[in-house]
């Protein structure tokens, strides 16, 4: 049987990384075999194109470059990493994925989404995740969250309107499709978060 395909968004400091391996170790527990991955990367090209992009030094980089580069690693990282553990019965367990994509450059850069829905089609073909977790909580905390984590990387030195419009289209996505997306209220203690999403993968996961 063909495994399942789950990816985890959010804005700044909603606490991915934080929630990924628990997230993981829920799905093992059930008995699933889990490839954890994440975008831009997962593939060698992926981590290369991932640097170029959070870099600070590609200041004048235009939107369009930006989600180019977003497909070009996402292209690579379906068909090495995604499809196979796919094919093979591995759910696949990814920290970002396309809505990202419509998140940032399309809500944060101002692209027209219809230019990231042709991307996708093309890319993907018809690979959309089964479920998507988004972490949500309100950009200030979100943004102090990640302050003390250390250097700004390119998308983190974005103003707070910048990330208000990233919140707002990853809402409004959930809002649209509440079969695929389940939203977090990820402004809790790391532990309600946690039993939260547990929660939800209880409900969510199929009976064994
Ligand atoms: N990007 C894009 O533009 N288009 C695309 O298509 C894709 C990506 C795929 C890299 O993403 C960037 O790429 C991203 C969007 C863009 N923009 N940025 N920046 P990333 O996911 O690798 O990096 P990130 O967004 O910077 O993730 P993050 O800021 O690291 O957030 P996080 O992983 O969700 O948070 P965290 O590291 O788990 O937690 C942040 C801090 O908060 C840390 O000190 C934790 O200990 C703390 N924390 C976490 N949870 C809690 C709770 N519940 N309470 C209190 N403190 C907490």
């Amino acid at each position: 049987m063909a495994g399942r395909f789950i990816a985890v968004e959010g804005g700044e400091g909603a606490g991915k990384t934080t929630q990924l391996p628990f997230i993981a170790a829920c799905l093992e527990r059930a008995g699933y075999s889990v490839v954890l991955t994440r975008e831009p990367g997962g593939t060698a090209l992926g981590e290369e194109i991932r640097a170029l992009v959070l870099q600070n030094r590609q200041t004048g980089m235009t939107a369009a470059a930006e989600a180019l580069l977003m497909f070009a690693a996402r292209a690579e990282h379906i068909e090495q990493v995604i499809r196979p553990a796919l094919a093979a019965g591995r759910w696949v367990l990814c920290d970002r994925f396309t809505d990202a994509s419509y998140a940032y450059q399309g809500g944060g850069r101002g692209l027209p989404m219809a230019r990231i829905a042709a991307l996708e089609n093309w890319v993907q073909d018809d690979l959309r995740p089964d479920l998507t977790l988004v972490l949500d909580l309100p950009v200030a905390l979100g943004l102090a969250r990640a302050g003390r984590r250390g250097p700004a990387d390119r998308f983190e030195q974005e103003q707070a309107d910048f990330f208000e419009r990233v919140r707002m289209i990853y809402l409004e996505r959930a809002k649209r499709n509440p079969m695929r997306y389940r939203v977090v209220d990820a402004s809790h203690p790391v532990e309600v978060v946690r039993a939260n999403i547990e929660r939800i993968l209880a409900d969510w996961l199929p009976e064994r």
